[in-house]
């Protein structure tokens, strides 16, 4: 048990806590902390400051009383009834914000209700975490569901130095100006001091939605803007920067667990009970649109109807995790997919070899370097993604060298491993001959690309990047102003 009123000089606030729930044999709820890149990275950064989290943990009803995780760190529940989770996550989350920042792939769903709550679960989530900060504390702030947490906590303590972190793409204005609270969402942003963004693209399109909608004025990264009277912090100037600080995984953490006995002996058993294929092409996705897994099985289907390729020699494993399940658009995804599969194993699979192994499932992180072991050609085909871990987990995972990276141009991780074999996922010809090309390129070439792309993702890890996140937010511009009269 952690005590009420205590405060740190580091919090991180997200919307999920680190944590899932065990009950045990007697009955008894247990919190294991589930291990996760961000986790790994606020726990390096944390050992040293002495950290809280503060989040929601997963489902509905009364949160926890604050706790602490495995990892020592100060976990601070906050809790999301279930309308709630229905109109702040799935809602204005899932089907307003996430389809307009990836490119109106499927449509945004706009309901004022579902925006009223988004607001009140920000306010909510900027009172927690008002009261675990410590006085001039720094707190980092993650992702789209909490774009209005930078100025609702500025507001409460102004104090404090606050960094928010996109995972996400930040849209062009164009998409983004479709919203109806984009005001809303760009001021709650600019509460912070520093904003970190995958690409930067992503930044210059914040920096560009910020003048064009607000009237603000910039110079390079760095933007000025002079408040406003109905603005929460009234019409105090603010200075803010935003960047490209690229996100990245604990690669030596993840190369260790692939070199173990244990996962170099399950991935000869996949191949094997694959039928010992020649090439084992493979897909990781949580089931979103955003993924592209329909453009991959459409090329898959097609190099199957060409000739091109066929099982047993060739055959595709696609672990599509579940994600999302009571939203709309993912359960027409689902269905979509499945019927896709349907088709091409009904016409492509024999008795004992499938042309596609679909698993709608998801996995022990053992298995998943397992499967990146066991796969000759990656295929990571998003139609647009933030970063996309994946990819650089794969290349962690190849300490032999091996295997080939299909990217879609459309990712953040395209913009760092640039010797991946790139794609445009919308190009079904032009997919399907980098597919090709990666399963027949010469083998020296590919482990060429493969060293290249490992030295990336080796020297730019999970740590580097909250480090140099850190920094940047240690050292941003200036303090937001206080309001007048504070
Ligand atoms: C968002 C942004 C950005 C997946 N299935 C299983 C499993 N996974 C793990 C992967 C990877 C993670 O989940 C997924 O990360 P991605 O980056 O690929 O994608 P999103 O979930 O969309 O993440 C994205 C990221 O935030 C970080 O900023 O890169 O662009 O959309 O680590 O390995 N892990 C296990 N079992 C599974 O079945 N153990």
């Amino acid at each position: 048990m952690v005590s009420r009123g205590r405060t740190f000089d580091t919090v991180v606030v997200a919307n999920r806590l680190p944590v899932d729930r065990e009950v045990d044999a007697q009955g008894q709820t247990h919190w294991r902390t589930s291990p996760g890149g961000l986790v790994t990275a606020m726990d390096s950064v944390m050992r040293h400051r002495g950290g809280a989290w503060v989040g929601w943990v997963g489902d509905t009803g009364e949160a926890p009383e604050p706790f602490e995780g495995d990892s020592g760190m100060h976990l601070y529940p906050v809790a999301l009834g279930a309308a709630e989770v229905e109109e702040f996550y799935e809602g204005f989350s899932n089907a307003t914000l996430w389809p307009i920042y990836h490119d109106v792939i499927v449509p945004p769903t706009f309901h004022r209700r579902w925006w009223a709550t988004y607001e009140a679960v920000n306010r909510r989530f900027a009172e927690v975490t008002a009261g675990v900060a410590a006085e001039g504390a720094t707190v980092w702030v993650h992702d789209y569901q909490l774009q209005l947490v930078p100025a609702l906590l500025r507001d409460l303590r102004p104090d404090l130095r606050i960094g928010w972190f996109d995972h996400i793409p930040f849209p062009p204005v164009e998409l983004f100006g479709q919203l109806p609270w984009r005001e809303e969402l760009l001021r709650g942003l600019l509460g912070a001091d520093f904003l970190g963004f995958q690409r930067t693209t992503d930044a210059g399109n914040f920096i560009r939605a910020c003048r064009q909608l607000l009237g603000t004025t910039s110079k390079g990264e760095v933007i000025r803007w002079e408040g406003a009277d109905d603005d929460l912090l009234g019409a105090a100037p603010r200075t803010v920067r935003a960047a490209a600080v690229p996100i990245s995984i604990d690669a030596a953490d993840l190369e260790q667990l692939a070199k173990t006995p244990a996962v170099q002996q399950r991935a000869a058993e996949i191949r094997a009970s694959l039928g010992d294929p020649e090439t084992v092409l493979l897909g990781v996705d949580r089931l979103d649109y955003t993924k592209g897994i329909r453009h991959r099985l459409r090329a898959v289907a097609e190099l199957l109807d060409d000739g091109e390729i066929a099982p047993p020699q060739v055959t595709l494993v696609q672990v599509a995790t579940p994600s999302r399940e009571r939203v709309a658009a993912y359960q027409e995804l689902r269905h979509q997919i499945d019927g896709m599969v349907g088709r091409i194993n009904g016409d492509y699979s024999g008795i004992g070899h499938a042309a596609v192994h679909y698993l709608h499932q998801s996995y022990p992180r053992e298995e998943m370097a397992a499967l990146f072991q066991a796969a000759d050609v990656m295929l990571v085909t998003p139609l647009r993604d933030g970063m996309n871990l994946v990819a650089k987990e794969y290349v962690a995972c190849r300490h032999d060298l091996g295997g080939a990276l299909v990217l879609s141009e459309f990712t953040g991780a395209a913009h760092e491993l640039r010797q991946a074999y790139l794609c445009n996922p919308h190009d079904i010809v032009g997919l399907k001959r980098r597919i090709l090309l990666a399963m027949r390129d010469d083998p020296e070439q590919k482990r060429r690309r493969m060293q290249a792309m490992r030295r990336r993702v080796f020297s730019h890890d999970v740590e580097a990047w909250a480090r140099r996140y850190l920094d940047a937010l240690a050292m941003a511009p200036e303090r937001p102003q206080r309001r007048s009269g504070d």
